[in-house]
């Protein structure tokens, strides 16, 4: 038998194929009491999920074995939050049995399509953070390195949204509703998680001071694990999720006084801690029950890591060779005080050595540089609810303020601001100090970003711990994000370079030559036409909307913010559509424009300019003038299964964020491994992929970072660019007049005054005539069809860098210290 036929051979023996369709049939009845005489969707699609995750827990266990086996050091990735998406084409592309798999469909009366569209995506995070964890996953299983995702199960995940008068309306999203194929909930493992009573001092039987933490609320956590398959299939590992159940079914006293209501309160409390998933992304609130969250969290998870661990050693000294925690953002920070607990409170060890261990255990990366998303707890709220914690952290921070007093003596106000306590404006911790002393490496996520952290931000870290501060540049799975979300390319790719791009992403610079192959060229394109089309189908149905396959797709999708500058974007849409109306016979390219992403439901001025996007549209796509030239479409719900529908059909992704504030970005990645060209700033990532794929195929506009700081340390006025730019101030004035809202006056003054009178923070004002020049250039190029084929293969060719493999060996190597198991 040849390589490839035993290839070919092996997934189907593996995952007894074979026997897929009677399996899916035996589900149907056992696992969901249905008939499979009736063919109705739904059922059939639990049921093939039951029957594909049965295949993979021999995997599973299997990896499991193999860690324990071999003594191996584990990773474990804390973070609040995950975005898996779907898991059911992930699964079939991750174990190579999609096409297998779509013929025993077909045999049962489906196509695996609309099979796949009944799958809710999992509501388990809100962006690019929660997106890149489960990246993460999908290579450390590829890659065989040993770790495990660890989070909250949330019963509801980011709002469904939905546009209704142009306005953003936030339904919730009960995404478990009809319950999910994919969780193995282990109702018998439970943890218990405490909060709130006092630490009390004690001597023990040395005549030691100890302390206890007594008096607590407790509340449960259940595990709920969904399995990660790598690529190929063999080696699957673990997303663990906890959810909180009351230690106390309900209180039979009240029951029996008649109180029905009152008995069930404090279950519904306590488990009311893992019900929603707070909708912010790039703000923090201030709520107990997100801090508790955190710690539930937290608390679960180093009871889970213990135990495995104490299963094979007898001393807790060598914990920091045989697990490495990684914390995703400050949000898990809490873990460093809990494990210092945990090591002096429970197993007596003295403060140095707990120390010592617990610096050597925790790394943590930090995504953002803007104040509104780092978080500060205050000493209150946190005293009240762990007040052994409270403790800890002040002799944590007595501790290192020593040494920092030593080495700047009498500097008070460095003191003051690597204080792990804030003390103005009230008593707060800062997460992010804390993170940085508890950590032995801090990572940014894109080099810029952490030059900017060394640099900035983190300056004074910097300085004392001149190594602790590295840059580990994001990336994204090549598996979920070419190979099963776009398969014509993915076939064309397989044709030309073989198939071990998929594994192996720097294979794609063999495309390099092939830009100059015009039959390729054709092939490349017909890909990117038949996506296109696919998404005019999908934007028909989910808007009603018809979009013309033949125009550039110009691309936004992203969580709504301010930063992002969607509102330079429509600034742009505006212009063009001046443009159209004062010279109707004009040739100018046609686009259309679209626009995705939620924004947080208190955030209103990001809200405002969905309704202004909407509102554009409205004028835009009702002009005589404008139609076959100008369209915009604002597309409701982005999440990751409709990203994987609107990220192969782009022409042109827009990555414009003030330079300085994106700390790297991964939609961009995404854009330009499909084959997007890039219009962007020198922001986050962008400045890598610039790199990457040469400046000369890429649109590059605007103030860099150091720019927009000298801009704002000197005095920035945005009315200067008005008063000059004729163009720019008839947009400005458009968008505060009534233009775009005839029926509702002064809709849009708060935009207007953002820009012009409260000094236009994301500076779109100085960036609008760079912007406008860079799209014009767009422009021309899209009428060149075979340069801008060209540029868009190099693009791709060129994004070896950014697959997530890359990066979780960088933490693998330079972080965490281990090494992928022996396959
Ligand atoms: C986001 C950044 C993105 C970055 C992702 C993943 C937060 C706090 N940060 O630029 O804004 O790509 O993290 O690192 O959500």
């Amino acid at each position: 038998m040849s390589k490839a036929e035993k290839q070919k051979q092996f997934p189907k023996d593996l995952f007894r194929l074979d026997s897929l369709a009677d399996d899916i049939k035996r589900n149907m009845v056992s696992q969901l009491g249905n008939d499979p005489r009736n063919k109705r969707k739904f059922p059939y699609f639990h049921a093939l999920g039951h029957s594909v995750r049965e295949r993979l827990i021999d995997m599973w266990m299997k990896t499991q074995g193999d860690y324990y086996d071999s003594m191996t050091k584990r990773v474990y990735y804390l973070s609040l939050e995950f975005l898996p998406g779907r898991f059911l084409m992930n699964y079939l592309t991750n174990m190579q049995i999609v096409d297998e798999c779509k013929q025993v469909v077909e045999e049962l009366g489906f196509s695996l399509e609309e099979l796949e569209e009944e799958e809710w995506d999992a509501g388990l995070g809100n962006g690019g953070l929660g997106r890149l964890a489960s990246c993460y996953l999908d290579s450390m299983a590829s890659l065989r390195i040993p770790g495990y995702g660890y989070g909250i199960l949330y019963d509801y995940g980011i709002f469904y949204q939905s546009i209704r008068n142009g306005n953003q309306e936030e339904r919730c999203d009960n995404w478990r509703r009809s319950g999910c194929p994919w969780e193995i909930v282990r109702r018998s493992t439970l943890f218990e998680v405490r909060f709130y009573g006092r630490s009390e001092a004690y001597h023990n039987v040395d005549g030691k001071v100890c302390y206890r933490w007594v008096d607590t609320d407790n509340v449960m956590a259940v595990p709920c694990d969904i399995l990660i398959p790598g690529y190929g299939g063999e080696h699957v590992s673990n997303m663990r999720l906890w959810a909180a159940q009351s230690s106390r079914e309900f209180s039979l006293a009240d029951f029996n006084r008649g109180d029905y209501i009152g008995a069930m309160h404090g279950k519904v409390m306590s488990e009311n801690i893992t019900k929603v998933l707070y909708p912010n992304d790039q703000f923090v609130q201030g709520m107990e029950l997100r801090l508790k969250q955190q710690y539930f969290l937290v608390s679960a998870t180093f009871q889970d890591i213990l135990r495995r661990y104490l299963k094979r050693h007898v001393s807790l000294a060598a914990l920091p060779d045989a697990v490495a925690v990684q914390l995703n953002d400050t949000h898990p920070a809490i873990a460093i005080p809990e494990l210092m607990r945990l090591l002096m409170d429970e197993h007596n060890l003295g403060w140095e050595v707990a120390w010592d261990i617990c610096t050597r255990t925790f790394a943590y990366t930090n995504h953002t540089v803007l104040p509104e998303a780092l978080e500060t707890w205050p000493v209150d709220l946190l005293g009240r609810l762990l007040p052994r914690h409270m403790q800890i952290i002040y002799e944590i921070n007595r501790r290192f303020l020593e040494g920092v007093a030593q080495k700047y003596p009498g500097d008070t106000e460095r003191l003051s601001r690597m204080s792990i306590i804030q003390e103005e404006g009230g008593k707060r911790v800062r997460m992010a100090n804390l993170a940085i002393v508890g950590s032995h490496t801090v990572n940014g996520v894109a080099a810029l970003h952490s030059h900017i952290l060394q640099t900035g931000l983190f300056h004074d870290f910097h300085e004392y711990y001149p190594r602790k501060i590295r840059n580990v540049t994001n990336g994204i799975t090549p598996r979920r994000w070419l190979l099963q979300c776009n398969p014509a390319l993915s076939r064309l790719i397989t044709q030309a370079v073989g198939p071990d791009w998929v594994c192996n992403l720097d294979k794609l610079r063999e495309l390099v030559p092939m830009a100059e192959d015009s039959a390729f060229r054709e092939a490349w394109a017909k890909a990117k036409l038949d996506n296109k089309r696919n998404l005019a189908r999908y934007v028909l149905r989910k808007v009603e909307m018809g979009i013309n396959p033949n125009t550039m797709f110009d691309m936004q999708f992203k969580r709504m913010h301010e930063y992002k500058r969607q509102l330079l974007n429509v600034m742009h849409v505006i212009s063009l559509f001046n443009l159209i109306k004062d010279n109707p016979s004009a040739g100018i390219t046609p686009r259309t424009v679209m626009v995705g992403g939620k924004a947080a439901p208190g955030y209103y001025q990001a809200k405002l300019i969905i309704r202004l996007i909407n509102e554009v549209a409205r004028v835009v796509n009702s002009d005589e003038d404008v139609a076959g030239r100008l369209r915009v479409v604002f597309l409701p719900n982005y999440c990751i299964s409709q990203a994987e529908k609107v990220i192969p059909a782009a022409d042109l992704s827009e990555q414009i964020s003030t330079a300085g504030m994106e700390a790297s970005g991964t939609g961009n990645m995404k854009f330009s491994l499909n084959g997007a060209l890039t219009i962007g700033t020198l922001d986050g990532a962008n400045v890598e992929i610039m790199e990457e794929v040469g400046e000369e195929n890429i649109f590059i506009f605007g103030l860099k970072a150091h720019e927009v700081a000298e801009k704002r340390r000197n005095g920035y006025n945005p009315r200067e660019f008005y008063e000059n730019d004729p163009e720019l101030r008839r947009v400005v004035d458009m968008i505060g007049s009534d233009f775009f809202c005839p029926d509702d006056s002064g809709l849009f003054r708060p935009i207007f005054d953002s820009l012009m009178n409260h000094g236009d923070f994301y500076m779109l004002m100085a960036d609008y005539r760079s912007y406008m020049d860079a799209q014009s250039a767009v422009s021309a190029l899209y009428l060149d069809q075979k340069e801008w084929v060209r540029k868009s293969i190099l693009n791709a060719a060129n994004m070896g860098k950014f697959s997530s493999d890359r990066s979780v060996m960088e933490y693998a190597r330079g972080i965490w210290n281990v090494e992928p198991l022996e396959g």
